[in-house]
């Protein structure tokens, strides 16, 4: 190894010590604290709206992993980079560091509720940071004098001070992850939680719901398919006792509910498709769920609202905030203050202890999770956060349909065969679907799909089609649905953003 990538070696161990150091001492001062979360939810925050898009659309679910390997492999590279410059005159690589403790700081104090005391252990950490690195290329592990630049090494024990370091620093840092997970975790308060008894119970789902032939999807998503789309890098950790929900603005009377307090209202049960905004034309980023909780408008009814309102912004523990149309939260279509999910305690990462589900609306303007506040304002006075970013303030669910039955590229056995999928045009309810299949010229007319039982206007509907494969070769199949209002769902390709995709979507198979 030469002296320099010896110290480019340096520079990553130094940076795995400084991260390491900041996430241990994290636990002991609290969540807060934790420099990994509030850069990484500084870089989301700041990440352009399209390019937060294109990750959504490219990683799914995955997208906080990529991100934070991204991160890692930015420190890294840049602590590489810097280091291996470190020297007496020109400490590069110890300025980095440094630099990256400030850049931490700010990140930490930027968010909500911060005190200088949830710096320190950036502060710490960069420290050491600069020790390690200082240690590492002042040559007292070297047993040659001090190296020539680019001269060969001819110390072993460098090597294996600088491993480690880095074991140091990887040690710290995932001991400090897991501890800071475990200390927080609202799991055991979660289990603890026994669900309300239901007033208003949801009808229950008719096997008919599920049309003939075809198993794919479940009408009911289970909690552990369910999708999950949020802008939260750490799973917001917030306990019954710890959570309140105050409703202010254009009110009344301003009004702060402890979670006893909801006993008082009305328990309702009410099955509804969520739905996000940045579902692609045959994408999985819907899901319907039987939810529990208390209507929204029997909770603003208590803090009575001004009649010149027209939206309510709700913002979650972490600074997430949505816009939502007051219509839409106190007409017949009972949106929830939700507390369960599949007779279930909502799932830390759906919202526990409480979120809203409002039927009809993309989540992003409705279905804040871990809500912990209400402003009843107007939309020429609020932004909520993805409007802010270039998303529509408004956002109805649109007419749209999926194939899931078969899958892209399957081969279909000759004979007969049943595709399906499913169909949604939540609030308005979806009245027909219909397939079309071209053969291999081309050629292919719409025909009525069979429909499962509608179960409520604000739920996806089930469909089925049988089909008799007999010519050789490849098959395109076409969906498209049809809703109460007889509104066909729209043929123009239009993307995610700013207001949700349409098309139709096809899959391409093969007659084997
Ligand atoms: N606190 C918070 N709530 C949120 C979001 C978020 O980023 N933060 N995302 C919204 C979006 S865009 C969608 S589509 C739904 C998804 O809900 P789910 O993860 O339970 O499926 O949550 C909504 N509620
Ligand atoms: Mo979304």
């Amino acid at each position: 190894m030469t002296a320099r990538s010896t110290k480019a070696m340096g520079g990553i161990a130094a940076a795995a010590v400084a991260l390491g150091v900041t996430q241990l001492l994290a636990v002991f001062v609290g969540p807060q604290a934790d420099a990994r979360t509030a850069v990484g939810s500084a870089v989301i925050d700041l990440t352009p709206g399209p390019v937060k898009e294109w990750a959504i659309q490219t990683f799914g679910m995955a997208d906080k992993l990529v991100l934070a390997m991204l991160v890692l492999a930015v420190i890294a590279v840049v602590a590489a980079a810097t280091a291996a410059f470190e020297s007496k005159r020109v400490p590069l690589g110890s300025i980095a560091i440094l630099t990256a403790g400030v850049a931490g700081c700010a990140a930490v104090l930027s968010r909500a509720g911060a005190t200088l005391l949830d710096i320190v252990p950036t502060v710490v950490g960069a420290v050491c940071g600069v020790a390690v690195l200082r240690l590492l290329v002042s040559g007292r592990f070297t047993d040659a004098p001090q190296p020539t630049d680019d001269g060969p090494d001819r110390g072993r024990r460098l090597s294996l001070v600088t491993l480690g370091f880095l074991g140091a620093g990887a040690l710290t840092g995932v001991g400090g992850a897991v501890l800071s997970r475990l200390t927080s975790s609202v799991s055991g308060d979660r289990n603890a939680f026994a669900l309300p008894a239901i007033d208003v119970t949801a009808p229950p789902v008719p096997a008919t719901v599920q049309p003939k032939g075809v198993a794919l999807p479940s009408f009911v998503t289970s909690n552990a398919d369910f999708y999950r789309i949020d802008t939260a890098l750490s799973v917001p950790q917030l306990s019954r006792e710890n959570w309140q929900l105050r409703i202010h603005g254009m009110v009344d009377r301003e009004i702060t509910l402890r979670f006893g307090d909801l006993k008082r209202f009305e328990v309702v049960e009410k099955m509804v498709t969520l739905t996000c905004v940045s579902n692609p034309v045959g994408g999985d980023l819907i899901g319907n769920a039987a939810w529990t909780g208390y209507r929204v408008r029997d909770l603003l009814a208590e803090a009575g609202i001004h009649r010149d309102a027209d939206m309510v912004l709700s913002m979650s523990i972490d600074g997430f905030t949505a816009g939502t149309p007051v219509d839409a939260l106190v007409d017949q279509r009972d949106a929830l203050l939700a507390v369960g999910m599949n007779g279930e305690p909502l799932p830390t990462d759906h919202g526990y202890p409480a979120r809203l589900v409002v039927p009809g609306l993309y989540g992003y303007v409705s279905a804040t999770k871990w809500v912990v506040d209400l402003e009843v304002t107007r939309f020429d006075r609020a932004e909520a956060y993805w409007t802010r970013l270039g998303w529509s303030a408004r956002g109805p669910i649109k007419t749209e349909s999926r194939i899931d039955v078969p899958r892209s590229g399957q081969d279909v056995p000759r004979g007969p065969v049943t595709f399906g999928g499913v169909a949604w045009a939540q609030n308005r309810g979806v009245r027909d679907v219909e397939v079309r299949i071209d053969r291999p010229d081309g050629q292919g007319d719409w025909q009525r799909a069979d429909l499962g039982a509608a179960y409520s206007n604000d739920t996806w509907r089930l469909w089925s089609f049988p089909w008799q494969a007999t010519e050789s070769g490849p098959h395109t199949i076409t969906v498209r649905a049809t809703d109460n209002t007889g509104a066909v769902q729209t043929a123009e390709v239009a993307a995610p953003v700013p207001d949700g995709a349409t098309g139709w979507h096809s899959v391409d198979f093969t007659v084997a």
